[in-house]
């Protein structure tokens, strides 16, 4: 019998709002096959800023888990794999923007990507654990994998045109890679103090509350 991890306890408590971030009106919108085109173009934009963003974030987490010295579990070669995968991502963001006739470079920062750009940065001090940075990382990656994975069901209705972009993250691979930053964390938490256990459950009510402004904001509903 498997115990049950630090990760499985919080999703158990803070299922309402993970929910919340997950089956979020928009991603549903993706999934039955009517969401508005525009609603789309301005979440491809921002949350091209946003991984832009993201980059020097993961970075850091790269640089806390190398300091973290004992990685015999490998934790590096998994957050190095992640940086590799926003450089291919932000590529694809690119190409997606030009196929729709998005102009990235006139694309100003909606107020709910600002805020949550600017909760990076703030992770990305040093005074910042890396149990608690990690736990922002994974949360954010397994939100996306969950809410795309929810669009590619067989039942799904997704517009043939999205299913790029719900593959993206909703594929398998990007799910075993989640599970690699869950078990990261979990191995994390398992060893960290209350003190720390307590502000990385903070930090990941962080985290579902700026996904689910990210889609409101993408929705139009701010
Ligand atoms: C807002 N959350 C947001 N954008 C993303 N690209 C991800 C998570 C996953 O990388």
């Amino acid at each position: 019998q498997a115990k049950i991890t630090v990760t499985e306890t919080w999703l158990r408590k803070h299922r309402y709002l993970y929910d919340g971030a997950t089956r979020h009106p928009f991603i549903r919108s993706i999934r039955d096959g009517n969401i508005d085109i525009s609603a789309f173009k301005t979440w491809l934009g921002q949350d091209y800023i946003f991984v832009r963003a993201f980059v020097p974030f993961v970075a850091s987490i790269l640089t806390k888990a190398y300091k973290g010295s004992d990685d015999g579990n490998g934790d590096v070669e998994v957050i190095l794999g992640g940086v590799a995968a926003l450089h291919d991502e932000i590529s694809w963001f690119k190409k997606e923007a030009f196929k729709w006739g998005v102009q990235l470079s006139s694309i100003v920062p909606q107020k709910a990507n600002q805020e949550y750009c600017r909760f990076l940065e703030s992770l990305i001090s040093p005074e910042v654990e890396y149990t608690v940075a990690a736990v922002a990382f994974w949360a954010i990656e397994t939100i996306y994998q969950e809410s795309f994975a929810h669009c590619l069901e067989d039942d799904s209705k997704t517009p043939p045109e999205l299913k790029e972009t719900c593959q993206r993250w909703g594929n398998e691979s990007f799910g075993e890679y989640c599970n690699s930053l869950r078990n990261i964390v979990d191995r994390q938490l398992e060893k960290a103090s209350d003190d720390v256990v307590t502000k990385a459950e903070a930090t990941l009510l962080r985290v579902l509350e700026h996904e689910v402004d990210f889609w409101n904001m993408s929705h139009g509903r701010t």
